[in-house]
């Protein structure tokens, strides 16, 4: 299986021993003495759902231990009962933070290993899991949001649980350890009918998309369904293979690429194409370097042609030619807006992704108070904003009035760029981050806001998107503007990306301090509003004007 004659990566070898998942971990959560897990049981907590990590802001005064949960919610749309237990436990168990992730799901951060397990069973309890949101399996499939989307956005909703459901590994070490706590008996012969022994050797990422709207970033995911709508019907999607975002500082030989689109395929080849897709990921991807296993390598270095002939021939279907799409926006719907079905949604902006009540405002009440008044559905959105749906047009006012009360920031009262970018979770949790990201990047914005307000350019939504490290959790590869984290302070500075996300920015400087970076971007802004054509975007003006002067 493995397509290189390199030893296996020691992930490949802790899987083979142990391909229930759980090693030792049931043993370690008995102990009231340990407050932490083995560096092993990491490897598996992260297919449970669960990555251990200190706070780094305390690593001064000892390694304090505490576990990031990441729930799985399939196109981002949970029930008004789920959100409330949500929020429940983590004001009861985490640090009373939700934070909403890029992959339109929340995460709990800062539990306690005694508490942990508590935490996983009131969200099984909830009718939710944390299975599989993490590790070498397919993770939480992205969907668009917006319930403007009517009929369609529910088909590809419904095959989003679909898929999710069918991807779901079937260890019962989950059951066991989380939901049962008996004594675990599990057998190393354990063979998972999809994923083998040894499951993927990546993570894989599924997103859909309905263009004109690609709000999900679909070219970014190992495999994207780009759906191809007439006459109000799915007919069939558009197929992409092989996107992915992280690389590494330094190492040329990983890079972000955006998905190459292979075909066309009827809805009720969905299933099939998209598992011969993932046996192609499991059976040709590198097992021997974690950080060159994902699907998009394999697609960069046998080719598409060879992925499309290997896909036909394991799915048992000839893909037919690619139908004619174009993506021209993305963004989250913010405001008060009207369903299909005549009832009103609500979009509103979440500063970073967190749910939280601060000083200056109380959304995570806020939230709380409305939907358990009203029984909103809550929807997340892939750019971590969040949207209320289902809502009786007489209710509008009343919600209105609690948002007001509670002080939460009104999407029109932000300026265009901020409501259009986003962040990484970064320090002080992610044990990876060389740089900050979601703690500093409101303080950022202001300088990119009145850089622009400088040249009369205040209202413009350039989309900036900035992470602590190269892995793209917030996907900057495909920003206008990207920030990437190098060292404390230090940031690459990429440009020109596209609002559609169909265009990898370009590397702009290799180090931007981060008091600089005003000063940086003015000049640039600066020429921006003289050059423009019409309603050209500044990622466009990039793409035109300093790619051709080969400034880039
Ligand atoms: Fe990510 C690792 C947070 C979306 C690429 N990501 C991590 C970890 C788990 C750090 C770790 O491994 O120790 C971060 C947890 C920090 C914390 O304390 O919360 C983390 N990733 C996130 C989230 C929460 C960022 C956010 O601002 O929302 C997103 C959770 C999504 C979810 O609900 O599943 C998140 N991560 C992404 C995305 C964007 C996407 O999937 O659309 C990417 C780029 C797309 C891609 O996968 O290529 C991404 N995360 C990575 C990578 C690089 C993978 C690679 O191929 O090289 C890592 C590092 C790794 O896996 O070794 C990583
Ligand atoms: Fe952590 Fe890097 Fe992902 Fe940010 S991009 S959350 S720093 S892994």
């Amino acid at each position: 299986m493995t397509p290189s004659s390199n030893p296996p990566s020691a992930n490949e070898l802790l899987k083979l021993a142990h391909p229930t998942l759980d090693g030792t971990i049931a043993q370690t959560l008995a102990d009231p003495q340990s407050d932490r897990f083995s560096d092993d049981d990491n490897q598996f907590l992260k297919f449970h759902g669960v990555y251990q990590e200190d706070d780094r802001d305390l690593r001064k005064t000892g390694k304090k231990y505490i576990m990031m949960i990441r729930v799985r919610a399939p196109g981002g749309v949970i029930t008004p009962a789920q959100y409330l237990e949500l929020d429940r436990l983590s004001e009861r168990y985490a640090n009373r933070t939700l934070r909403i992730t890029s992959r339109q799901t929340l995460q709990f951060h800062g539990v306690l290993k005694s508490n942990l397990a508590a935490t996983i069973r009131g969200i099984n309890e909830s009718l939710l899991t944390t299975l599989a949101t993490c590790g070498d399996v397919v993770r939480n499939i992205t969907t668009p949001s917006s319930p403007a989307e009517g009929a369609v956005g529910a088909e590809l909703l419904a095959q989003a649980h679909k898929l999710s459901e069918f991807f779901s590994p079937i260890t019962p070490a989950y059951h066991g350890i989380w939901l049962d706590g008996k004594e675990l008996q599990l057998s190393d012969d354990f063979v998972d009918p999809l994923y083998g022994k040894t499951y993927l050797p990546r993570k894989f990422k599924i997103g859909f998309a309905i263009p004109p709207g690609n709000e999900t970033d679909v070219f970014t995911n190992d495999l994207g369904l780009i759906a191809i709508v007439e006459g109000g019907k799915v007919v069939g999607y558009n197929l992409a293979l092989g996107g992915g975002m992280g690389r590494s500082h330094g190492n040329e030989a990983t890079f972000a690429r955006l998905a190459d689109v292979i075909g066309f395929i009827t809805p009720e080849q969905v299933e099939q194409v998209v598992l011969a897709a993932v046996t192609i990921h499991r059976d040709f991807g590198d097992r021997t370097n974690r950080k060159h296993a994902r699907l998009k390598y394999v697609v960069a270095e046998r080719g598409v042609d060879w992925v499309r002939t290997e896909l036909e021939k394991r799915a048992g279907i000839r893909l037919q030619a690619p139908r004619p799409f174009a993506f021209t926006r993305a963004g989250d719907p913010f405001g008060w807006h009207t369903q299909p079905d005549g009832r009103k949604f609500l979009g509103l902006f979440i500063e970073t992704g967190r749910l939280q009540d601060t000083e200056s405002h109380r959304t995570k009440t806020a939230l709380r108070t409305i939907v358990e008044q009203f029984q909103t559905e809550v929807r997340f959105t892939a750019g971590n904003n969040l949207i209320l749906s289902n809502i009786a047009s007489e209710n509008v006012a009343a919600i209105d009035k609690i948002l007001d009360a509670h002080g939460v920031p009104r999407p029109e009262k932000i300026s265009a760029v901020r409501r259009a970018s986003t962040a990484c979770v970064a320090l002080p949790t992610c044990a990876l981050a060389l740089a900050e990201s979601e703690r500093a990047f409101p303080g950022l914005l202001k300088r990119i806001e009145s850089a622009l307000g400088e040249v009369g350019l205040a209202e413009q939504p350039i989309i900036v998107r900035i992470t602590g490290c190269p892995n793209g959790c917030s996907r900057p590869y495909v920003a206008e503007i990207a920030l990437v984290g190098k060292a404390p302070g230090k940031y690459q500075l990429y440009l020109g990306g596209n609002e559609a996300a169909t265009r990898l920015a370009r590397i702009w400087k290799e180090v931007v301090r981060d008091e600089e970076l005003s000063v940086e971007l003015r000049p640039l802004f600066a020429r921006y509003a003289q050059e423009r054509l019409g309603g050209e975007s500044f990622g466009d003006w990039v793409a035109r004007v300093l790619w051709n002067e080969q400034l880039i």
